[in-house]
């Protein structure tokens, strides 16, 4: 592969973007190497600024789940465009997804949309507090809930679990509020709620993590958060930024059978137009303004084309019958087959999946927090995916990330992935 046009693309960007791109991970620097200029994409190909072209594993994050640029779609969109692009008022298609969500999701009776997954997860804390009287609250080293302060906060030092800044700019009071435990540890959970009583707003956890490469919940981990919760008067809070729509109509809720107090959204309820929501059930949600005093708002919230694209994309999963067993069946296979060459390699690595998501941890055979997922080589899966990149597979450029699979990847992908991944070699 050539990447002359991105190389030029990237020093261009680079002038007069910060790090030359608007999302820091974007950016290649935890596998090194130029980051690739995508020009267009379809199906389950993009195409480069040099016109190398690419079988797409990260799916814009999780937004393609159908692959890129669906027909109908693309028709919604465009008729949607015709109408206007965006009106700062009520309009019926808002309530018509909302309406889809409330309807098809478990114990949600209402639903604001938002512009991005932070804003949802930001403004779901504030409504938690708002609703609960209380400051704090618990998320998990290694979850990712958007970049707003409350979140960007590393693990302190010692048992204490409590917050520390982990980005300039996060004042040392914000971060008291914020208490961090292990992924699938619920003693840590339950000192936390000893250590705090009466003060913890809520829980929020990836029901499946995603941001730390794909790290599943075990021994009835969200079950026992759930319980927690109800012992100690907090919320539980499902962020299914990356799992609504994805794991299964009714997301992890659903496939766990765990009731969240509220879920968050993003990604694929708006089918790659920038979206993110947050849901619960009526008694939390009437706190929210204008009803409640609890304040959030937004431009461009409800947008109609990204309600349009949205719509279109969850009727189309809702009227395919097959669409997660597809979906899951590829990454099933993906898992196995992979896994299958990886062994005849004798290359020590664990593969972790969840419906249509997963990553692939090298020399480690178990993950199940950030701890663990940190101690895997990740050298050695920057070398895995820049052989894989330089014959046309795209993976999530960050050992911390999960694939994303979507209904575009057929035996056609499958087979071309694997025979590229036969002919990986490592020193
Ligand atoms: P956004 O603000 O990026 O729309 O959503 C934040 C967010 C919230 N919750 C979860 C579970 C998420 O995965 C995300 C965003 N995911 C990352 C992927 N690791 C977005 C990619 C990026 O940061 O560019």
């Amino acid at each position: 592969m050539l990447y002359q046009r991105s190389s030029a693309l990237f020093d261009e960007a680079y002038k007069h973007i910060p790090g030359g791109v608007n999302s820091p991970v974007r950016a290649f620097k935890s596998v090194g190497g130029v980051p690739i200029f995508m020009k267009s994409a379809k199906g389950a190909y993009m195409t480069d600024a040099d016109d190398n072209v690419y079988i797409d594993y990260i799916n814009s994050w999780g937004p393609a789940i159908l692959g890129h640029t669906h027909p109908e779609v693309l028709e919604a969109i465009k008729k949607q465009a015709e109408k206007g692009f965006s009106y700062g008022t009520p309009s019926e298609l808002e309530t018509e997804i909302a309406k889809l969500i409330v309807e098809n999701v478990p114990n949600i009776d209402q639903i604001r949309m938002v512009s991005s997954g932070t804003e949802a997860c930001m403004s779901a804390i504030r409504l938690a507090r708002g609703f609960t009287g209380r400051d704090k609250f618990i998320k998990f080293e290694g979850c990712y809930h958007g970049h707003s302060d409350s979140f960007l906060i590393k693990a302190g030092s010692g048992a204490a679990t409590f917050g520390n800044p982990n980005s300039p700019g996060v004042t040392a009071g914000t971060a008291k509020d914020t208490l961090l435990a292990r992924y699938n540890d619920i003693e840590q959970v339950k000192d936390l709620f000893r250590h705090n009583q009466g003060e913890i707003a809520a829980i929020i956890v990836e029901p499946v993590a995603g941001n730390m490469g794909c790290v599943l919940p075990e021994n009835n981990f969200l079950q026992n958060l759930r319980k927690l919760c109800d012992e100690n008067g907090a919320l539980l809070i499902f962020d299914e930024v990356m799992t609504g729509f994805r794991l299964g109509f009714g997301g992890a809720q659903e496939v766990y059978n765990v009731k969240a107090d509220l879920v968050t959204y993003g990604k694929v309820i708006g089918g790659g137009l920038p979206v993110g929501a947050f849901a619960g059930r009526n008694e939390i949600m009437n706190h929210l303004a204008p009803k409640g005093a609890v304040y959030q708002a937004g431009t461009l919230s409800g947008n109609p084309l990204a309600m349009r694209a949205g719509l279109t994309t969850l009727e189309l999963i809702r009227k395919d019958g097959n669409f997660y067993k597809n979906i899951n069946k590829t990454t099933e296979t993906l898992d196995f087959e992979i896994g299958k060459i990886l062994n005849s390699k004798n290359i020590e690595h664990r593969i972790n999946r969840k419906g249509s998501m997963m990553s692939i941890f090298f020399h480690i055979n178990a993950v199940s927090n950030f701890e663990e997922a940190a101690n895997a080589n990740h050298s050695l899966f920057n070398n895995f995916f820049h052989q894989l990149l330089a014959n046309g597979i795209y993976l999530p450029p960050s050992g911390y990330e999960t694939w994303f699979i979507s209904d575009a990847i057929k035996e056609k992908e499958i087979d071309r992935t694997l025979e590229v991944i036969r002919k990986f070699e490592y020193s």
